[in-house]
């Protein structure tokens, strides 16, 4: 197949699942077009894969340059020049609408395809649910070909929150468990943590959404019980207030603001426990990456999180708010070495259900499930 990709490029969950998404479907002999404002994070070489950039040019009278309107014209080229059989966007904010303008205009040429529309979380929960936003993406999804979301909990957000006319296939996220896999980087952990203390590690992209200073906050409370060290990954709007919260609470020399990394698998190699304190999380792709490096999890109980951190087994869950349950929770599976390494384990086997060899092929087999129904509307209005 030739499968168009719309994502955001960043190191946000939804750019990086479309963007190993598309990676695996061209190992997989697919041609994949990646249509971005610049070229995603986690994207490499591959012969099978294409790269077109959505430019938004600046114009002086423009406060706010139009990239819907380019992402669209964009699309219409790509989708026209190439041949593409199918269009898959991720978060719907403001993919599904520009991808469903596109098919407009390429409808008049007869050139039009289907397109699939992955919900990831904000797009749904926070900032769809704005009503200057709503009806467009309640109209684009609607229009979408298929819709899947990444977990059952936002399945249901989504129809709780927006009046859908058609099913939402749950698709769960993957973890590419040849790339994210405990590797040995003993050097690499002394250096970080000299005196053998445990290392507890928190990836985001530092938005409200994600309580950092919760993070800080459990981290103080452990530290006061076991030696530790804390491992920050990422960054964003809030990390200049985790940072003050660190000077203010005494404890910046135990923690490490690592920033944007790329490797984040050579680090969570050498981390013992998984720290995501999250208002809410569709899913949570950076615990199950976690997991698939063998760390055990300790999370907030919101969303999708329970579907993939299992209470007492690959970690614990806890009211959101609720520091002192997993401060708690952090140092029962810290204290004692056998107990820590049972729940490594258990996280590692949890990730066997979420492997990318055994989900990308559902969205294959959605995407030829479309193209062929959509090919027989075609027809059928000829
Ligand atoms: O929060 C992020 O890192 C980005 C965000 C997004 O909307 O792009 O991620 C969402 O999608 C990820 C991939 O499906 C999920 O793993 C995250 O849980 C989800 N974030 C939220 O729901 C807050």
């Amino acid at each position: 197949m030739k499968i168009g990709i719309v994502c955001y490029p960043t190191f946000g969950g939804s750019g990086v699942l479309a963007t190993e998404l598309g990676m695996a479907l061209s190992e997989k002999g697919h041609e994949v077009h990646f249509i971005t404002y610049q070229q995603p994070v986690r994207l490499h070489f591959h012969p099978n894969v294409y790269y077109h950039e959505v430019s938004v040019p600046t114009y002086p009278l423009f406060d706010f340059p139009p990239y819907e309107t380019v992402l669209t014209g964009t699309l219409v080229d790509v989708i026209s020049n190439n041949n593409l059989d199918i269009l898959h966007v991720h978060y719907a904010i403001p993919h599904a609408s520009a991808a469903y303008f596109a098919m407009q205009i390429l409808k008049k040429q007869g050139k039009d395809i289907p397109f699939i529309t992955t919900l990831h979380g904000t797009d749904i929960t926070l900032v769809g649910r704005d009503p200057k936003y709503m009806p467009v993406v309640t109209f684009s999804m609607n229009e979408s070909a298929a819709i899947t979301a990444v977990s059952d909990n936002l399945k249901e957000e989504t129809y709780r929150w927006f009046k859908i006319e058609k099913d939402i296939h749950v698709i769960p996220n993957f973890v590419d468990t040849m790339r994210f896999q405990h590797s040995d980087k003993e050097h690499f952990k002394k250096m970080l943590a000299p005196n053998g203390e445990r290392i507890l590690a928190h990836v985001s992209n530092f938005r409200k959404v994600k309580r950092v200073e919760d993070v800080i906050h459990v981290f103080e409370q452990v530290r006061k019980v076991i030696p530790s060290k804390l491992l920050m990954i990422g960054d964003g709007p809030e990390r200049p207030n985790a940072e003050e919260l660190c000077r203010t609470l005494g404890v910046c020399n135990d923690i490490r603001f690592l920033g944007k990394q790329e490797q984040v698998d050579e680090i969570l190699s050498i981390t013992d426990l998984f720290v995501l304190p999250s208002e809410y999380e569709s899913f949570g792709l950076a615990a199950l990456e976690a997991m698939a490096c063998g760390v055990p999890v300790i999370s907030t109980n919101t969303g999708g999180l329970p579907e993939i951190n299992v209470q007492g087994v690959t970690g614990y869950l806890s009211d959101v708010g609720d520091i002192a349950d997993m401060a708690k929770n952090a140092i029962n599976v810290l204290s004692d070495d056998d107990r820590l390494e049972t729940f490594k384990e258990n996280a590692l086997q949890h990730t066997k259900n979420f492997e990318r060899k055994n989900i990308v092929p559902i969205y294959e087999q959605l995407y030829q499930q479309v193209i062929a129904e959509y090919s027989k509307k075609k027809l059928a209005i000829l």
